[in-house]
C-alpha cells in the first residue's frame, strides 16, 4: 500500500507565533528580499552554507536544482498522485512519507551531481546514507501550521532494548526511537524547495544555534523562540538544518503552494540488530551512483 497520507502532527500542531525577523544566515538573507534575487549560488556558496549550518544549525543554498530539474521532480510526483489509488489530500496538507520507497524513480532525479557535491561537503570523511524522505505540499492558503519542535525521533526497523535508546514509539507499524544525542547531531536535513517560499507561504522558522543544546524540553521552548528567524528559499534551493534545530512553520497566507522534499542523511551506523527504516545508500562517486 502506498504510504501517501495527510500528515498529522498531533503533538506539533498548535498556535504558531506570528512571523518575525528573517534569517541573516546562510545566504545573507534579509527581510523582504525577493526570492528571485537569491536564485544564483555564488561560487563559494556551498562552503559558506556548510560553515553557517554548523554554527547556526541552519543555512540556505539557492540554485542547487535548475528550473527544469524542479519541473521534472514535480512531474514525477504529480504523476504518481494522479495514478495512486491511495491518493489522499486534505485541504491543508498533502504528504508522501517514505518518499523514495513509494516513488523509487525520484532517487535518480534527486541524486544530481550538485546534490552529491553538497553531501560531500556535509560529510567530508564518510559516505552518508539517506535515512528519511518526505514530500510536503502545503497548498496555497493552507491552515496547516507546525508548532515549535525538534526532530528527535528516528524511524527504525524494529524495537530493541539498547542502552541509550528510548523512549520508543510504535504507530501504524512505524517504530521510532529517541537515539543518543550524537546520532541526532550526525544527521543533516536537506529540504529541497520546489516553489519560491517566504514567510507568507510557510517558510520554516528556526532558532539559530538551538542545535547546540541537545533535546530541549517543550516547556523551555519559549526561552528560545524569541530569537527565531524565518528562512525564505527560492525554488530549486535547499534549506539545510539539523534535527536538533528548533523549528516551526506558519499557516500560509499566500496564493502560492509550498512544496518541499525533505531528505535526512547520516553516516552513522546504528547498533547491531537495529537499522534505519528507510535506509538507502547514496554512493557519492559519479561513475556508480545509480548502480547500487
Ligand atoms: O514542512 C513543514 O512546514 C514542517 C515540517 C517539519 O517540521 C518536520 O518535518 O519536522
Amino acid at each position: 500500500m502506498r504510504n501517501i497520507a495527510s500528515v498529522e502532527h498531533p503533538t506539533q500542531v498548535g498556535q504558531a507565533e506570528s512571523s518575525g525577523s528573517t534569517s541573516p544566515a546562510g545566504a545573507g538573507l534579509l527581510p523582504g528580499v525577493a526570492t528571485e534575487a537569491l536564485r544564483e549560488t555564488p561560487q563559494d556558496g556551498l562552503e559558506d552554507a556548510v560553515y553557517t549550518l554548523r554554527e547556526q544549525g541552519h543555512a540556505t543554498l539557492p540554485g542547487v536544482f535548475s528550473p527544469a530539474e524542479v519541473a521534472s521532480l514535480l512531474q514525477t510526483i504529480e504523476g504518481v498522485e494522479a495514478n495512486s489509488a491511495n491518493f489522499r489530500r486534505s485541504q491543508d496538507v498533502f504528504a508522501i512519507r517514505n518518499l523514495l520507497g513509494e516513488i523509487p524513480q525520484l532517487r535518480e532525479q534527486l541524486l544530481t551531481p550538485r546534490l552529491r557535491e553538497v553531501l560531500g561537503a556535509l560529510f567530508p570523511d564518510a559516505t552518508p546514507h539517506l535515512t528519511k524522505a518526505i514530500y510536503f505540499d502545503k497548498p496555497a492558503g493552507s491552515n496547516w501550521l507546525v508548532a515549535w519542535h525538534q526532530d528527535v525521533m528516528i524511524s527504525v526497523d524494529r524495537r530493541l532494548d539498547l542502552p541509550g535508546y528510548g523512549p520508543w514509539s510504535s504507530k501504524s507499524g512505524e517504530v521510532t526511537v529517541l537515539p543518543p544525542r550524537q546520532i541526532l547531531e550526525g544527521i543533516f536535513t536537506l529540504r529541497l524547495h520546489l516553489d519560491d517560499c517566504n514567510e507568507t507561504n510557510g517558510a520554516l522558522r528556526v532558532v539559530p544555534s538551538s542545535h547546540r543544546h541537545g533535546v530541549i524540553p517543550n516547556e523551555q521552548h519559549p526561552i528560545y523562540t524569541p530569537q527565531a528567524v524565518t528562512c525564505p528559499v527560492p525554488a530549486g534551493g535547499l534549506m539545510l538544518m539539523q534535527p536538533l534545530t528548533l523549528h516551526a512553520s506558519n499557516r500560509s497566507t499566500s496564493n502560492r503552494p509550498r512544496r518541499v522534499i525533505h531528505l535526512e542523511f547520516s553516516a552513522a551506523e546504528l547498533p547491531e540488530g537495529l537499522q534505519w527504516r528507510e535506509r538507502a545508500e547514496v554512493p557519492l562517486k559519479p561513475a556508480n551512483y545509480l548502480s547500487s
